[in-house]
């Protein structure tokens, strides 16, 4: 399809408009209302040509065949200018002293060689709204070209902007008029990335001085996996910006992404080495650290053996970084004894999908929810948690898809689903086999499906004769009627998908939850089949995915080899130079336990703060206590680097060259923007540098040849290389070879399970590890909010902490009203293991009976409360329901 611009040909795509081919041909072509990621508006009438011999919009007028389009008419070109002039007449002089590098209303003036001299018209006084920390608004800037209002509706899904006012007056306001700090706004940072004149804009990008460079990188922040370009000034960052083209966010961010930086320069980040001396941490040399480090690690293991000492490698660092680790302990230390914190979040996802698929992972991606009629989405909260995933259901639920939420806590999405199982916590067993009796009770099955490629189909429908509605309510407290509108929406979909996060893991019982939830899926034949949306877990840390498909597991190497199979390790071994040793080593808690027990005398913790993220903060604190060494990376002086003998200071994400895998099994680059400051080095440095000490060389002379290594012992990863993923941009695992794509969809040749179908999961409904009774009558949930991130130890260093200042716990008004509790008013929150108090919020998103709080403050440590119960099969904590009394504080 063919169309001529100024007498040239130029071929385009079905759907495309002028506008798109004059770009694709390399045209700079102004406009000012114009942005690919929301409907065309085509208001500002600067993109004006002639199509076919009357004047038109290029970017509303669609191409057609032998289109005859004209830039290079003089009166058209005028009149476009005319619609500029008029634009830029009712702004103040200073609109044009924005960069234009921050200003398509500069370029376009550049453009069409307009200069302040034009100004006529009168100009608007309406002053700042700067109360927001990150989105000021100049409204005098303001041309109500409504970009930003569509970016918040069309995008994101907020709805906080409008544009108000007539005429001339016209500008825009959060919905309420109220200051931008106090709107609905969630701060993803949409508007001001889409406003063409800086109208919108952020601190940083008020500072005149021109941007230095961009390095194009991966976030480093939850699971998704966002592209975001990182625009630097001297060296420093000035802004990250979400990159246009990126796969997964599609130029979207969400706001620790997009503005939660600064921490990278905090005046407490670490700089030097510590070591413990006379009972402080003080200043050193890496020479003495790393020495004292090889000497007391030596010691140990000629003392005790090397299971004596243990490593926690973490999800924050990178593959190529969790690579070494492992390596490290199983060459240099000999022993299997390395977790990470998967073990916190989606252990049972790994252990439960590959018992169901045969592989870890999430059997599609991401954009596979676009096709989706039915998202049901159990035990996550990602307007919260993954926002930019969040913000793409809210679009699909909008676009006429049905929603099914189950949660005990009324979350943003549960207000808009087509129904809000609202289950007690810990009862998900008994939920989900619920619906999969319903499923089967009303014919809702793919027969074929089930007949063709599962398997265990007789011991599930006898498990479900107990899982009659009446019995499952009795247990989750939901209706039959929500449990049947549940079953018939997600039963009659055409293409359902099945989205889930910790409320499913998380528990005494997390592995038998995703077994019976990928039931459902089975059920309905919607893995491995074409255009199936299958079952996603929304993975939580960057690269948790990637630690453990790196091998930083106790009982696998990379690629979920077993450690117990002979040939794997002999292969191992002989690119390694060293025998891999045989015994599978300690999950986390087990090592706890194992220090306690004086089994465990190190502890070598790289990038995860023990003593505030794992449960019950006593026995981790005690377990530090018994180790006769431990060692901790971190950024900062975090709880567990308090505790510890000697702390090396890390890099983060913006100073790191490797790779993550973002929760839809996508492999992708991650480049340093900035030097690490100070004397600080990145994990796979200290990790060689130690090794060393050691009298080792773990080879893997950088990043890229560790990735190297990897790939040759790895079948699944066997096809990825940097410069691969430099060329061709992200990859998703399974990758075998350098010649083919990866797999977005698993499973459609055949499970990958040793009889080639799927499983389905006979599993009863069990108890979770506490139960309220008189002593503890609530039940504590823990989880997330969204501006701050995990121990907090990043996002309170950055200004996060003026959009939430501190932990809260939240409780149900009548709950507040009976107990004496107002808003702000402190409680003590007491368990079976500890006690903490914080400032009490009422809110109704959490029922009668339940509280809710996360563990973003060091200060108000949450996990003083949490149980050591842990799911039996993989260890993962019961964080999810612990039981609570509740006093005036
Ligand atoms: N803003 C922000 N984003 C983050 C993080 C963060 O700290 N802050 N952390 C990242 C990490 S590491 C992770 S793992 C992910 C986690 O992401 P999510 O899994 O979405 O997060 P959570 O808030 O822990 O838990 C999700 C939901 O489970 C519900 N739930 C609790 N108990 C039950 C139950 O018994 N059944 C059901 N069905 N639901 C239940 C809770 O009410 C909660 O709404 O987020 C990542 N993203
Ligand atoms: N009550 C309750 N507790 C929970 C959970 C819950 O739902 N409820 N969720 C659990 C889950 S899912 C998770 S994943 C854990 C998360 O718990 P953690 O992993 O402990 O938390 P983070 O804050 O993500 O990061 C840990 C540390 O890594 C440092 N860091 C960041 N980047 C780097 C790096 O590149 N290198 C090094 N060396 N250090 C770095 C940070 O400064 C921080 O101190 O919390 C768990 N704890
Ligand atoms: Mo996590």
């Amino acid at each position: 399809m063919r169309l001529t611009i100024d007498g040239t040909a130029a071929d385009y795509r079905e759907g495309e408009t002028v506008l798109d081919v004059m770009r694709s041909i390399g045209s700079y072509v102004p406009t000012l209302c114009q942005d690919d990621r929301i409907s065309p508006r085509g208001s500002c009438r600067i993109c004006l040509v002639e199509v076919d011999g009357t004047t038109a919009a290029a970017c509303t007028t669609p191409a057609s065949d032998g289109m005859v389009v004209r830039r290079d008419n003089p009166h058209v070109r005028l009149a476009a200018r005319g619609a500029l002039e008029l634009i830029v007449s009712e702004l103040p002089p200073r609109a044009l002293d924005v960069p234009a590098d921050r200003s398509e209303l500069v370029r376009a003036c550049d453009h069409f060689g307009i200069t302040t001299t034009s100004f006529t018209g009168e100009a608007h006084r309406r002053g700042l709204d700067h109360s927001h920390p990150y989105v000021k608004l100049d409204r005098d800037l303001c041309i109500a070209c409504g970009r930003c209002v569509a970016m918040c509706s069309e995008v994101q899904g907020t709805f906080a902007l409008e544009l108000v006012g007539r005429g001339f007056d016209t500008v825009v306001s959060p919905g309420a008029g109220e200051p931008w700090v106090d709107s609905p706004c969630v701060g993803c940072g949409g508007c001001v990335d889409s406003c063409p004149t800086g109208a919108l804009s952020e601190p940083e990008l008020l500072d005149p001085r021109p941007l230095t460079g961009t390095v194009t990188t991966t976030c480093g922040y939850c699971g998704v996996g966002c592209t975001l370009d990182v625009h630097l000034r001297g060296g420093e960052v000035a802004v990250i910006t979400p990159t246009r083209s990126a796969p997964v966010n599609r130029g979207h961010a969400c706001i620790k992404g997009r503005f939660a930086h600064t921490f990278t320069r905090a005046d407490d980040r670490l700089t030097t080495p510590l070591i413990r001396r006379d009972g402080q941490l003080q200043e050193t040399s890496w020479d003495d650290a790393l020495g004292f480090v090889a000497d007391q690690l030596t010691a140990i293991r000629a003392q005790h053996g090397p299971d004596a000492i243990g490593m926690i490698s973490s999800a924050r660092a990178t593959n190529e970084e969790n690579y070494l680790a492992q390596k490290f302990v199983r060459t240099v230390i000999g022993t299997n004894t390395i977790d990470n914190c998967s073990r916190l979040c989606h252990a049972p996802s790994a252990a439960g999908l590959t018992a169901s698929f045969g592989l870890a992972g999430g059997t599609n991606c991401l954009d596979d929810l676009d096709r989706t009629d039915c998202v049901l989405l159990a035990g996550a909260n990602p307007t919260e948690a993954h926002p930019v995933v969040g913000a793409r259901i809210k679009q699909l639920v909008l676009g006429g898809a049905g929603l099914i939420v189950i949660d005990p806590r009324e979350t943003e999405l549960a207000a808009l689903a087509d129904v809000h199982l609202r289950l007690r916590p810990g009862t998900n067993v008994a939920a989900f086999n619920g619906l999969a009796r319903l499923l089967l009770d009303h014919g809702h099955i793919a027969t074929d499906f089930l007949t063709e490629r599962a398997a265990g189909l007789d011991e599930l429908t006898a498990v479900l004769h107990d899982y009659a509605p009446e019995r499952v309510s009795e247990i989750t407290g939901l209706t039959t009627a929500d449990l049947t509108q549940a079953a018939e929406l997600y039963g009659q979909a055409t293409n359902p998908a099945i989205v889930y996060g910790l409320g499913v893991t998380e528990h005494a019982h997390g592995t038998d939850g995703v077994r019976t939830l990928a039931n459902l899926a089975i059920l309905r034949g919607t893995v491995g089949t074409p255009g199936c949306c299958g079952i996603l877990p929304l993975r939580g840390q960057n690269n948790v995915q990637g630690a453990s498909d790196m091998g930083a597991l106790p009982d696998l190497l990379p690629g979920y080899q077993p450690i117990t199979d002979p040939r794997v390790r002999e292969r191992f071994a002989r690119v390694w130079g060293s025998p891999v040793p045989e015994r599978p080593g300690l999950r986390i808690p087990q090592m706890f336990d194992a220090a306690v027990a004086g089994e465990l005398r190190a502890l070598y913790v790289i990038g995860e703060d023990i003593a505030q993220s794992d449960p019950c903060t006593s026995h981790v604190e005690h377990a530090l206590r018994c180790c006769d060494l431990v060692v901790c990376h971190d950024l900062f002086l975090s709880r567990t680097a308090e505790l510890a003998d000697v702390v090396l200071p890390a890099a983060n994400f913006l100073e790191k060259d490797g790779t993550f895998v973002n929760f839809d099994r996508r492999v992708q680059r991650v480049r340093p923007a900035l030097d690490p400051p100070g004397a600080a080095k990145t994990d796979f440095d200290i990790l060689r540098h130690l090794a060393h000490a050691l009298g080792n060389d773990l080879g893997c002379a950088g990043p890229a040849t560790a990735m190297d290594e990897c790939a040759a012992l790895t079948p699944t990863f066997g096809g990825i290389s940097h410069a691969r993923l430099d060329h061709e941009g992200p990859l998703h695992w399974p990758c075998p070879d350098t010649d083919r794509p990866g797999q977005p969809v698993l499973h459609l040749d055949g499970f990958a399970t040793p009889d080639g179908r799927a499983h389905l999961a006979a599993c009863p409904y069990l108890p979770p590890g506490e139960q309220a009774d008189a002593e503890f009558p609530f039940l504590l949930v823990t989880g997330r909010r969204l501006v701050h991130y995990n121990t907090g130890s990043m996002t309170r260093r950055t200004p996060d902490t003026e959009l939430l200042p501190a932990e809260t716990l939240d409780v149900h008004p009548a709950d507040a009203a009976l107990l004496g509790l107002t808003d702000t008013a402190p409680v003590e929150v007491t368990s079976r293991w500890g006690s903490v108090t914080m400032p009490t919020r009422t809110t109704r998103e959490v029922s009668q009976g339940q509280v809710f709080a996360a563990f973003h403050f060091a200060t108000t440590p949450t996990n003083a409360l949490t149980s050591p119960h842990t799911d039996s099969a993989t260890g993962c904590p019961e964080y999810k329901v612990t039981a609570v009394a509740l006093r005036p504080g």
